[in-house]
């Protein structure tokens, strides 16, 4: 009986390790999977801005633009100000937002990494522009 207690907690040390090990891979090891990043349009406060208006992603993300506050909003990519023309064209969504909670999606799968200024037409001269850095 001592023998077999013996070798069960062995295992059960053993078993208990390769959880911990796995575990610990499950954390700290970054996912590769492509993420969705939200892009407020006008603030919670009511200002005419992005929020956020500078955002980091990777090639593959993507970043949704969200109606928010203020409409109606568009979101404009600046192919003079953009590493990639004809992605900043197409990404573009010249269409007025009109009701808070509407949203668009941009993809930035196979995207040229660099920076994409985006504004928006009605409110550019307010200031409401952003940037995108794809890294
Ligand atoms: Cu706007």
């Amino acid at each position: 009986m001592k023998l077999i207690a013996a070798s069960l907690r062995r295992v059960s040390l053993a078993v208990l390790t390769l959880v911990l090990v796995i575990g610990s891979f499950a954390v700290f090891t970054p996912s590769a999977a492509a993420e969705t990043y939200t892009v407020k349009m006008g603030t919670d406060k009511g200002l005419l801005a992005f929020e956020p208006k500078k955002l980091s992603i990777k090639v593959g993300d993507t970043v949704k633009f969200v109606n928010n506050k203020v409409p109606p909003h568009n979101v404009v990519f600046d192919t003079k100000k953009s590493a990639d023309k004809a992605l900043a064209k197409s990404l573009s969504h010249k269409q007025l937002l009109m009701s808070p909670g509407q949203s668009y999606e941009a993809s930035f799968e196979g995207a040229t990494p660099g920076e994409y200024t985006f504004y928006c037409e009605p409110h550019r001269g307010a200031g409401m522009v952003g940037k995108i850095t794809v890294e």
